[in-house]
């Protein structure tokens, strides 16, 4: 008989063999992910109704208060993570401090962190382009049964167990990897199943896609300005003129980047010297997903998952995608080392 797609469940039970070490609590932590994303998938496609519904701060035709749908992202992944019981720590884009999870009886048994952006791209949902949901998962480093601490979720991204991204995109998709490969499941709502669609993603190792929100090029280094040229420049030997393509949302560029080839760039410059983009719940697990299809991720001079955090919600700059461009791109950055002291 034919083999019929898989679904996350049964794919995530068919790699338990993966983590022989763990008591299955690593594929509870993707499962309760999934429930998660399915939630907030169901009132990120009714966003549009907004009029209807009633606008963040607002009471709707329900009576019921509205979230601004970021924090309410956050409050449906932190529930979710909270009740499985699974994790001693979240730390999220929507919180100033890690939150510090513990299970009953006041223990911290449980020896996994979360690192979470809720709902990138979030201005995006009144002008119905795609946003995304991204995470990060690390075994903490402190001892269980101790309150977690900051050291637990200030670790390289080397670290990282399991990483991966939702995209509420034209389909709803849940795209992760933990050190095997990178792996797409694709929403059927109807059922509300995911499916595997994309099995084992690879960035192809050249492309001719370039992401970057040019509108900055005066506030850019000369490294990036120089790159920027040779992607306009008329040389077919090079492949290029590249084609732009900046949707203003990273999971979606990266995701199309990943399918069809590109580099997606977010450079300090004069109005965002550090970058704009979180080392920890944005730049680390792209980079693990970046690396782990054959792509790589650095910050222009260095790879993204050597840096050392020092802080819950430092930005870095990126430069992420196709091996080859990444590698030319940071040919030109090398011409102007003083722009790597970000
Ligand atoms: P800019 C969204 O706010 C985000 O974090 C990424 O998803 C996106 O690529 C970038 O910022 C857009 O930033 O400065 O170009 O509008």
């Amino acid at each position: 008989m034919k083999k019929k797609h898989i679904t996350l469940g049964e794919f995530i039970i068919e790699n338990q063999k993966h983590f022989k070490y763990t008591s299955g609590e690593l594929s509870r932590l993707i499962n309760s992910i999934r429930l998660a994303a399915k939630v907030v998938n169901h009132e990120v496609n009714k966003a549009g109704l907004v009029d209807i519904l009633g606008a963040a701060g607002e009471v709707n035709v329900q009576g019921e208060a509205q979230q601004k749908l970021d924090v309410y992202a956050n409050d449906v992944f932190m529930q979710t993570l909270v009740n499985r019981e699974i994790v001693c720590g979240i730390a999220s884009e929507e919180e100033d401090d890690f939150v510090v999870i513990e299970g009953k009886e006041n223990t911290n048994e449980n020896k996994y962190v979360v690192l979470i952006d809720p709902l990138d791209g979030s201005s995006n949902i009144d002008v119905n382009v795609s946003v995304g949901t991204i995470f990060s998962i690390y075994r903490r480093v402190t001892p269980v049964g101790t309150p977690v601490t900051k050291e637990d979720f200030l670790q390289k991204g080397n670290e990282q167990v399991a990483a991966g991204y939702v995209v509420y995109g034209t389909s709803t998709m849940l795209v992760y990897t933990t050190g095997h490969g990178v792996n797409g499941f694709t929403l059927n709502p109807a059922i509300g199943t995911f499916y595997l669609s994309h099995p084992n993603m690879q960035f192809p190792e050249n492309g001719n896609i370039y992401s970057i929100n040019e509108g900055n090029y005066k506030q850019f280094g000369q490294g990036v300005k120089e790159y920027l040229k040779y992607c306009h420049l008329d040389n077919p030997a090079e492949n290029t003129p590249y084609t732009a393509r900046y949707i203003g949302s990273l999971v979606s560029d990266f995701h199309r980047n990943m399918i069809k080839g590109g580099i997606y760039i977010y450079p300090t410059s004069t109005k965002a010297p550090q970058g704009k983009l979180r080392l920890l719940y944005e730049c680390n697990p792209i980079a693990f997903l970046a690396e782990q299809a054959n792509g790589k991720a650095t910050d222009g001079y260095r790879r993204i998952m050597d840096i050392q955090p020092t802080e819950l919600h430092q930005r870095v700059p990126i430069f992420c995608g196709s091996k080859n461009m990444v590698t030319k791109a940071e040919e030109f950055m090398a011409q102007f080392p003083d722009e790597a002291n970000y």
